[in-house]
């Protein structure tokens, strides 16, 4: 997850209020301290490291929680609201039929970011996408998007030879017109220099392009402020993308700084493949940072030809405690579409299933690794096998150690977890409040969850 060094700073410092009614004056100096070390550490600026941190300590004060919710999750929802302000509004944005330009100073991952937009809005919006590369400079740009975009429908289009950047974006134009969206890559620069202006300018004016997206690395932290707020001013950026949060603890700086600047942050880049991208909504991503939580975000990872149906059947199967081996091996198959445990993980709040969210990462590891033998445990089993767990006796369990390569005690563990997942579920099918949001939001796509139904 981006940013997980702020998260884990964050509980650290409202940690110290648990289980807390009343506000004590020594431990809320303990954790506004700690909570500022945690946003500097982040690289959030003094200014705004201040404003946060004086803003939740005013309110702490001046407000009483409400009846039931602790002090720990009345500063939680307070930091949300504050992390969201500065973070700001989403931006906007209707893909079909526009053209889009990226720009940016070399490296920044502009070519990378081309072919996952591309991938994003083919998948997400159903849109036929193309993309140009305007990259005259560097040479091989234009092997390197196709590369990226192997075995993708988005059409490629580039003319390695060329060295005029508006001869190409010419005629791709006039190549990809049938396309519902066309993303144009173009030359890095060492800085917005005059001539860098000008080339934008006439691509501009040229692709008509309703969106000029700016790409940023994260990396440089609060530097990408200024260079966000020249490129917004000079060539009229209309939004940014932050890429490699992967990588760096210094994100907060650079996310803040950017928002600061008034210039919308559109998207981020969370790693070097092509589906490790996501849409910057602050609110989401704040609450998952919060450990909130963010369900949209687990449904955009879900897969293109994940079986919308099937899910919602599966997990009304499950929550009924009513559920199979063949259930489980579907929604461990759907599981592993989706991604590994570790960033399936990172969307679910932190309470769900008794505190997941919060496994360490060795454990998550392990339950990774156990997943990967469950199903080569299954493929060995029969339906009947699969429907009927509870009835495998000790020549059934023999045989399937056999034929899947593990030892009989693997294969009892599975059954186990088979029958602790029914317990769990069935207690969770219990938490009515729980079932009836999990219902409506499978159902209406209405993703807006209390998080004090997770015991918050
Ligand atoms: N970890 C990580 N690496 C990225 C990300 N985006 C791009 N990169 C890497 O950054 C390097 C430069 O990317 P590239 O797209 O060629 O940058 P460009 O010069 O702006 O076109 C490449 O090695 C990419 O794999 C990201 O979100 N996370
Ligand atoms: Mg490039």
């Amino acid at each position: 997850m981006a940013l997980e060094n702020l998260s884990k700073g964050i509980f650290r410092s409202l940690g110290l209020l648990k289980n807390k009614r009343k506000l004590d004056e020594d431990e809320l100096k303990e954790m506004t301290r700690s909570l500022r070390r945690a946003l500097q550490e982040a690289d959030f600026n003094i200014r705004q490291t201040k404003e946060i941190v004086d803003r939740l300590e005013q309110k702490l004060r001046e407000e009483e929680p409400r009846p039931g919710i602790t002090l720990q999750t009345h500063a939680l929802n307070i930091l949300y609201l504050e992390l969201v302000r500065i973070l700001g509004p989403p931006h906007e944005f209707q893909p079909r039929g526009a053209t889009l330009l990226l720009v940016g100073l070399y490296g920044q991952g502009k070519t990378t970011t081309t072919a996952k937009l591309a991938e994003w809005y083919r998948k997400k919006h159903s849109l036929k996408v193309a993309v140009i590369e305007a990259d005259v400079h560097r040479p091989g740009a234009y092997a390197q998007l196709q590369q990226l975009l192997e075995g993708s429908s988005v059409e490629v289009y580039g003319e390695p030879e060329t060295k005029d950047a508006v001869t190409i974006v010419r005629n791709g134009l006039e190549r990809c017109k049938a396309a519902d969206l066309i993303i144009v890559d173009t030359a890095g620069r060492h800085q917005l220099d005059d001539e860098l202006v000008v080339e934008l300018e006439h691509l501009s004016d040229l692709t008509r392009a309703s969106e000029r997206w700016l790409v940023i690395d994260a990396q440089v932290g609060q530097a990408a402020g200024p260079v966000a707020a020249s490129f917004h001013g000079l060539a009229g950026v209309t939004g940014i993308v932050i890429t490699k949060l992967d990588g760096t603890a210094r994100g907060g700086g650079a996310l803040s700084a950017v928002a600061a600047t008034g210039a919308p942050i559109v998207h981020i880049g969370v790693g070097e493949k092509i589906q490790d991208i996501e849409k910057f909504e602050s609110n989401r991503f704040i609450s998952r940072l919060l450990g909130m939580g963010d369900i949209q975000g687990l449904i955009d990872l879900a897969p293109e030809d994940l079986d919308e149906e099937e899910a919602l059947r599966l997990t009304q199967r499950l929550m009924s405690g009513r559920f199979t081996l063949n259930d489980m091996y579907k929604q461990m198959e759907m599981m592993s579409k989706v991604g590994t445990i570790d960033k399936l993980m990172s969307f679910l709040p932190g309470s769900f299933l008794g505190g997941m969210g919060a496994m360490s990462k060795a454990q998550k590891e392990g339950m990774q690794k156990n997943l990967d033998r469950y199903r080569t445990i299954m493929d060995s089993m029969t339906n009947w096998e699969k429907n009927e767990p509870a009835k495998i006796k000790v020549d059934r369990i023999r045989r399937i150690a056999r034929g899947s390569g593990v030892r009989e005690k693997d294969v009892r563990e599975l059954i186990g977890q088979w029958n602790r997942s029914r317990k769990m579920m069935k207690g969770m099918g219990g938490n009515r409040q729980l079932n009836k949001q999990m219902r409506k939001m499978m159902k209406d796509g209405d993703f807006d969850i209390d998080p004090s139904s997770f015991g918050m």
